[in-house]
């Protein structure tokens, strides 16, 4: 068989949707899977969706749907963003399909029958947002868990466990004998130390809650979601046509799931009879991101709808941005400012330049041709870059290969600079103008155009719509990986000369300080709306920059009639209706008690999170009338774009009321 790859994402909870995070995950997914394509590799790139377990149960119940209405219209956002974002995945599973619930209850039985499961009670500190008991050792301030920062819940039930401390020491082999089982490097010492410290056996069934695939023999118990989870990327292959694929080879998944898919998955799989090289190959974690510095966890809702930045900045765009900005198993920042700049200065003013400088010659003295290459003509400045290609190529390659994709890009682009610098050296212009000179302008056009022909191909993981349309002006076919044809480039030259060309729109938008300021604005206004909200007048021209220059010097008298005062949350709401607005009570220290506040700040903040918060209150401003009723006695400072909006507040406690000067 030709040698497959078959690489994974987590399957994603429905209780949200597509966000940035799980899209940076299916978009490196993707990029692997086109890349080893490339590389003559048989593929196969699975995805999906996770469905059942309480957080999923609770959440229909707040929309007040049955379980599996609610899952159904989720699970489809998730399928229908990733085409969006040219995910192509090759198959969608979720856990409530028939075929995922058929093979976990396989995987269960071989469990049991190599007496790993045995049942017993469980009680302790369980946080629903993690699906996952604490014990208290780990909480924060007690009850409080440290991933979430939300209380947790003591439960208590019979349940099964699964002999997990029995897996212990062929774990430890396993990292030991296979180090690229867990990558990156650095994350496999956090596994191996907790490892080490040693495993206890782990609930893996509730009875608290009915949805969740039945324990076979045993239906009034549903398994632990994890279990059924994990076992998604063998129930997509096992007993298919696909079976070949097993066992997965790159198992993407973001650092804060990472012990589940390196300790608790290789033991599931252990148990149920799996030799060590029928184990993942590989499980990769990657970082996580943040939006202009901030965390953009769920919960907090901070989070930038990635369908709305391709729509507006392209999904190729947005692709190449987290792959080439972020280092994969390093955290990293999002942030507009930053992608405007990246495709503004390597992708338009670096690839599609060098496209729409050369493609006028073709057209204008080439007879729109690949032209030929006079051997009379290739001197020191092409052998140079030849070799400089060809090395750049094989450095790409090795670079995907060892989990970099933002090198692998760099190298790409690092192509398309050197050939600008070859085409300034070379002068075609000059060349031109002789026509004694004609097989030489070919020459030097045919370099240009073979290295952007390598760039079509260094890039396509990452830009697949935009290689693809630079591969139709030069003339040449969509890329389509094909099993055992290796297209990476490798020697020098096979563009062939005499293709016909096809000019066409340039490749990339050229994003205008104008057009950066529009974008900027509809994508970082909201902040200044934000704290504008609770003014009494209507805010003016909306800036995307804080407002640190062009305002007007005030006297200190000036300042001083702003009366601002610490405040303390006394308790928050939504407005129904109102998605920017909450409601909150703010006490002053004030005799006729805490003032009502309403705030643009439901984009960044929960109201449980506010709760108890000091935070600093513009106490003297006009009550500011937002209709039905809603009258807001006081403005919050607060700093950012809506949804990732932070608070002011003071660095250490003081007495409600204190004035803030
Ligand atoms: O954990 N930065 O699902 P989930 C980067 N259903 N990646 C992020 C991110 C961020 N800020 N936020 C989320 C689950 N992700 C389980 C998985 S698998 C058998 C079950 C990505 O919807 C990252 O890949 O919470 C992370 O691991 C995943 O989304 C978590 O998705």
């Amino acid at each position: 068989m030709s040698e497959k790859f078959y690489v994974t994402t987590p399957i994603y909870y429905v209780n949200d949707v597509p966000h940035l995070g799980t899209a940076y995950t299916t978009i490196a997914a993707d990029a692997f899977a086109r890349q080893r394509g490339l590389r003559g590799r048989m593929t196969r790139f699975l995805t999906g969706t996770d469905e059942h377990g309480l957080k999923i149960d609770r959440s229909a119940t707040e929309r007040g749907m049955t379980p599996k209405a609610f899952v159904d219209e989720v699970s489809a956002k998730f399928r229908e963003a990733w085409p969006k974002l040219h995910c192509e995945p090759d198959d969608f599973i979720r856990t409530t399909d028939a075929r995922h619930i058929a093979a976990v209850q396989r995987l269960w039985t071989r469990c049991v029958d190599a007496g790993d499961i045995y049942k017993g009670d469980h009680e302790g500190w369980y946080c629903v947002a993690c699906e996952q008991f604490y014990l208290e050792k780990d909480l924060v301030d007690a009850k409080v868990c440290p991933t979430h920062k939300r209380e947790v819940e003591w439960m208590k039930e019979p349940t099964y466990f699964f002999r997990l401390s029995k897996y212990q020491d062929r774990l430890l082999a396993l990292y030991a004998a296979r180090p690229e089982f867990v990558l990156p490097e650095g994350r496999r010492n956090e596994v191996l130390s907790f490892v080490r410290e040693g495993l206890r056996d782990l609930s893996v069934s509730r009875t608290s809650f009915a949805w969740g695939v039945p324990v076979p023999g045993d239906p009034a118990h549903v398994m632990y979601v994890w279990f059924d989870a994990l076992t998604n990327y063998l129930s997509a292959v096992e007993g298919t046509e696909n079976e070949g694929f097993w066992p997965p080879d790159l198992q993407l998944v973001g650092k804060d799931i990472l012990r589940f898919h390196t300790i608790y998955w290789p033991a599931f799989l252990m148990s149920a009879g799996f030799a060590d090289e029928q184990l993942p190959r590989s499980v990769f974690a990657h970082g996580f991101l943040t939006i202009n510095g901030q965390k953009m966890g769920k919960s907090l809702r901070n989070t930038v709808e990635p369908l709305r930045l391709a729509e507006r900045f392209g999904a190729d765009e947005v692709r190449y941005f987290l792959l080439r900005e972020i280092a994969l198993g390093q955290d990293g920042d999002f942030s507009h400012r930053k992608l405007i700049a990246r495709t503004r200065s390597e992708l338009a003013a670096t690839v599609g330049n060098l496209l729409h400088r050369a493609m006028p010659f073709a057209t204008k003295y080439l007879d729109e041709r690949v032209p030929a290459v006079d051997e009379a003509h290739v001197g020191e400045r092409e052998r140079a870059l030849r070799a400089k290609c060809e090395t750049l190529a094989a450095d790409a390659g090795r670079a995907w290969d060892s989990f970099e994709p933002h090198r692998a890009l760099e190298c790409a682009i690092q192509v398309a600079i050197e050939t600008n610098g070859y085409f300034d050296a070379r002068a075609p212009w000059t060349i031109a103008k002789d026509p004694a000179r004609l097989s030489e302008l070919g020459t030097v056009i045919y370099h240009v155009f073979e290295s952007l022909r390598i760039c079509s191909v260094l890039l396509w993981p990452a830009l697949p719509t935009k290689c693809d349309a630079l591969r139709a002006q030069l003339g040449l076919s969509p890329l389509q990986p094909a099993v055992d044809q290796d297209q990476w480039p490798g020697a020098w030259g096979q563009l062939l000369a005499g293709t016909a060309v096809s000019p066409g729109a340039p490749l990339f938008r050229n994003i205008t300080r104008e057009d950066e300021q529009e974008l900027l604005k509809e994508f970082v206004v909201e902040s200044v709306e934000t704290v504008a909200v609770s003014k009494t007048e209507a805010p003016t021209e909306a800036s995307p920059q804080p407002v640190t220059e062009g305002l007007a010097n005030i006297a200190f008298a000036d300042f001083e009639k702003v009366d601002l005062r610490l405040g303390q949350v006394r308790s928050a709401e939504k407005i129904p209706k109102k998605d920017k607005l909450l409601k909150l009570t703010v006490d002053l220290g004030e005799e006729s008690g805490p003032r009502t506040i309403i705030a643009g700040i439901a984009m960044a903040y929960a109201p449980e999170q506010l709760v108890g918060k000091q935070l600093v209150v513009v106490a003297n401003l006009a009550p500011r009338d937002f209709g039905k009723g809603l009258i807001s006695h006081g403005m919050l400072l607060a700093c950012g774009p809506s949804e990732s909006l932070s608070m002011v507040t003071l660095e250490k406690p003081m007495p409600v009321g204190t004035r803030v000067k």
